[in-house]
């Protein structure tokens, strides 16, 4: 059987060894320049170019078309997008699900909507490729991602939500906290897809702190975690360490964000997915 992992950028996966796999790029938006979030991206040159970059900024996200062509000839794809309620990437996923399946009704394409990004579509992607490997079947496979995806969480601490706002995506008054200097804003995707911002802190050290006892809060006992950063490796292996402190069992891998969390995330920002 031919199956195929599909994600959009957001995802912050560029390959996965040894299994056919797409990343639909995002897009950033600067005037005419624009950013297309794929490996050629070089992502602390967007975040450069966009900190001097004074006009309105944006977003897009790949269409029903650009999911059609990851999809490519594989009999069964496994698709994971970014949430619903903050982007069309599901949308469009689902869109090209239709015309695939219609063109070709031996094929099935599964949609997860992450109803997160980042770290916490890894854990997803990881989840069935462990499935494949140990010979669940495609339609198994899919099953036990969304049982497991139940049992995961993504946690946020960002230094600035001005782009989140001015694209419409947080409210303007969250944004302001966040926009006062030295102050993180730390929270969780909601069970709707959306940023849910729990505690103001002041400085990265009580943020990182946060972030941990929020994680143990939420049910967190030693699982794997999948941390991605925006130029703040040392924030990423802080809060790696401070987590291995009480969980010393922990698997936990931490990586630089592509081009769509950066631009949201914002410079210092850290994503941590989780599993509960
Ligand atoms: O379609 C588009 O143009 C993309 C819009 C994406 C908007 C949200 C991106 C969030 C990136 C920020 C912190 C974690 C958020 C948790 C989400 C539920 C990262």
């Amino acid at each position: 059987m031919n199956v195929k992992i599909v994600v959009d950028s957001s995802s912050d996966l560029l390959e996965l060894p040894g299994v056919p796999f797409s990343s639909a790029p995002l897009k950033m938006i600067a005037g005419d320049k624009e950013f297309v979030d794929d490996a050629a991206l070089d992502v602390a040159g967007m975040v450069g170019f966009l900190k001097r970059y004074t006009d309105r900024t944006g977003t897009a996200c790949p269409s029903a078309g650009d999911f059609l062509e990851a999809f490519d000839e594989a009999e069964n794809v496994f698709c994971v997008t970014i949430t619903s309620n903050l982007s069309g990437c599901y949308n469009a996923a689902m869109v090209a699900k239709e015309e695939y399946e219609t063109a070709h009704p031996d094929r099935k394409v599964f949609v997860l909507d992450s109803l997160s990004t980042g770290p916490q579509m890894v854990l997803a992607v990881e989840e069935f490729v462990r499935q494949m490997q140990s010979g669940a079947d495609f339609d198994q496979a899919c099953q036990r991602v969304r049982e497991y995806y139940q049992n995961t969480r993504l946690l946020f601490a960002l230094g600035s939500l001005n782009n989140l706002a001015r694209n419409g995506r947080v409210n303007p008054a969250v944004a302001k906290v966040a926009g006062v200097l030295g102050i993180r804003v730390v929270g969780r995707a909601s069970d709707v897809g959306t940023l849910e911002p729990l505690s103001k802190c002041r400085g990265e050290k009580r943020s990182i702190q946060e972030m941990r006892n929020l994680m143990e809060k939420l049910g967190y006992h030693g699982g794997r975690v999948r941390i991605s950063h925006c130029q703040n490796e040392a924030g990423a292996n802080a809060l790696r360490d401070l987590i291995l402190e009480t969980w010393p069992q922990a698997e936990i891998t931490c990586y630089m964000a592509r081009g769509l969390v950066s631009y949201y995330a914002e410079d210092q920002g850290l994503l941590m997915g989780f599993e509960n």
